[in-house]
């Protein structure tokens, strides 16, 4: 039978982060909707007190609940919703989207509280699936999704991928980012400019979903899009999400002159292959930071040639990690690293080598920074076979991935001592050198003399590979919690769901009208 509910209700669950911004897998799912003259609700647990209550409040109307979310903590709050849903609106379909249901369609459809399952690209996707409800018909024949038939699970041919200048600019209007900025400090949104990588490293999951197909959208749209964001929302940053932002070198430096003449001043940041960066010279990056590049985040992964190349990384050598650090350090732009251990064939020595990288590139280059991880298997990616015939252990229902999360991974070849002590590692190595986060820096002063304090000892350990007796984490972890900085008070902003197709005020994703050509 045809409903008469015109409202969808997106839940974005927690990701145990402060560095909190409006979810652009939403945003871009929301304009084909909002085009087909549906309303969209969002509620983000984030910046959402009682956000269980409101998203069940909003229900009591709606046509479905669809939810986003990737592997680890966000799973935990999808099925405290979804459940709570099935409980009192049994016949409400909860639909679940983004890069966990996309790379775990089965298991994550048989969970008892989850109807449909959209894998990959939801623009189209999930309108069809809405407006499928709506006419009460089956979810057969739509690309792309899974969906429950008689206690059956269905999966329908995989969707096509569209590239992104195909896809309708993000709906950042229906973003409240007064909250984002009372939570995280800082008013800063991401903006995506290129889809897919053509690498293939073992622990990435991009090429299940995107398959190496580099695509991107041209330097005059970007650059009207990034001004236009940044103007309209009053941004102080942009953190462009590209897997690979300067695979096309020509249009980097594009973006990079258009936004000079725009003359707009905000800062933003890249992921790019060390490899890429290396390519541009001083001057080259030199107009990138003139034009409010301020961080280039890399994946450097290891300082072991041997682990590199096991990584599948061999586009990248540890050459080019000197040189992206010491080419962004000259042209003013922050280098920073992400940083695995614990992966396959890593043994203390390929570790060790890894520290003396962070503290070598930190020392000759002050300002680097790196983040650092344990190892984790995702479902998806190539070295997952590997890993699971190396004894790790996979969750057997969605609701165990809740707790896959790479800060505390354990696993088969890092556990027990080993493990303690790498995470020991890891503290120092967070104290040693400054690092800058996203959000704003709201220790207490205390706190940060602290931390000041201890990063010499800090060094001084991981020259000496001695992490025995691990006092200044202790009195850091102490001073920390007695200090502990007041929660922000958040609450999103009421928004009437929205209704209207795209209105020109907001041409959709800060795109000029006329701009857009999508
Ligand atoms: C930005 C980002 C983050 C940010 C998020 C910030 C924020 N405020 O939201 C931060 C830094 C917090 C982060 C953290 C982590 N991330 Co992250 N992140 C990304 C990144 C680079 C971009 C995400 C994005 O916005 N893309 C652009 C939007 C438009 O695309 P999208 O979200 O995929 O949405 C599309 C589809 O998925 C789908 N869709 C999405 N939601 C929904 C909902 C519905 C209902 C439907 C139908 C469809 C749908 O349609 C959308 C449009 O086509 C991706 C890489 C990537 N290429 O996407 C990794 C990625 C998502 N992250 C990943 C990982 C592993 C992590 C961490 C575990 C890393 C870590 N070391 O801790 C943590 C996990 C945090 C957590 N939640 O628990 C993996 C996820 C793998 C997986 N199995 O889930 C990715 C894919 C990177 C990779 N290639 O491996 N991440
Ligand atoms: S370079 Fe980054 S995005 Fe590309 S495959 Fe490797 S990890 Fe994935």
């Amino acid at each position: 039978m045809r409903s008469k509910r015109k409202k969808v209700v997106f839940f974005f669950p927690a990701f145990s982060s402060l560095e909190a911004t409006a979810p652009l897998g939403i945003l871009a799912v929301s304009t084909p909707l909002l085009r087909a003259g549906y309303q969209v609700r969002i509620i983000d647990s984030t910046i959402t007190p009682r956000f269980q209550e409101r998203v069940l409040e909003e229900l009591d109307d709606a046509l479905c609940l669809a939810v986003s979310l990737v592997t680890g903590p966000m799973i935990r709050e999808t099925v405290q919703i979804a459940r709570e849903t099935k409980r009192l609106y049994p016949e409400l379909p909860v639909i679940l989207g983004g890069w966990h249901p996309s790379l775990l369609p089965d298991q994550t459809l048989a969970e008892e509280c989850v109807d449909a399952v959209v894998r990959g690209q939801g623009e189209e996707a999930l309108l069809q699936v809405v407006q499928h409800l709506e006419a009460g018909a089956s979810l057969a024949g739509i690309d792309g999704v899974g969906y429950k038939e008689n206690g059956e699970l269905i999966f329908n041919p995989p969707r096509s991928l569209r590239p992104i200048g195909e896809l309708p600019p993000k709906a950042y209007h229906l973003a409240d980012f007064d909250a984002y900025e009372r939570v995280c400090g800082r008013r800063w949104a991401m903006y995506i400019s290129s889809l897919a990588c053509p690498y293939n490293c073992a622990y990435c999951t991009n090429e299940g979903v995107y398959g190496r197909q580099w695509n991107a959208l041209g330097p005059e749209q970007v650059v009207e899009e990034m001004t236009d964001l940044v103007l309209r929302h009053r941004l102080q940053l942009l953190w462009v999400v590209d897997d690979n932002f300067l695979v096309d070198r020509e249009r980097s430096l594009a973006i990079a002159e258009g936004l000079v003449r725009r003359g707009v001043s905000f800062d933003w940041s890249i992921q790019a292959t060390t490899n890429l960066v290396d390519r541009l010279n001083v001057d080259e990056l030199k107009i990138l930071r003139r034009a409010g590049l301020s961080q280039i985040c890399h994946g450097a992964e290891s300082g072991s040639p041997k682990v590199l190349k096991l990584m599948g990384k061999d586009f990248q050598k540890l050459d080019a990690i000197y040189a992206s650090a010491e080419k962004c350090s000259q042209a003013g732009i922050r280098p920073s690293f992400n940083v695995i251990f614990g992966f396959p064939g890593e043994g203390e020595e390929e570790r060790r080598e890894t520290v003396r990288l962070i503290m070598d590139v930190c020392r000759r280059y002050p300002g680097a920074e790196f983040w650092t991880n344990i190892f984790t298997p995702y479902p998806g990616s190539p070295i997952m076979r590997q890993a699971e015939e190396l004894g790790v252990q996979t969750p057997d229902t969605m609701e165990g991935w809740a707790d896959y999360f790479p800060r505390y991974t354990v696993l088969p070849w890092l556990n027990g001592r080993q493990h303690r002590r790498v995470q020991v590692m890891r503290e120092y190595l967070r104290v040693a050198f400054n690092r800058v986060p996203i959000a704003a820096d709201r220790r207490h002063r205390v706190t940060r003399l602290m931390h000041q304090a201890i990063s010499l000892p800090a060094r001084w350990r991981l020259d000496h590979d001695f992490y025995g007796l691990p006092i200044e984490i202790w009195l850091k972890n102490v001073v920390s919690s007695t200090f502990e900085a007041p929660k922000p008070q958040v609450d999103a902003r009421q928004f009437p769901a929205e209704k209207a197709a795209c209105r020109p005020e907001h041409a959709c994703a800060g795109t000029s009208p006329g701009q857009s050509g999508r």
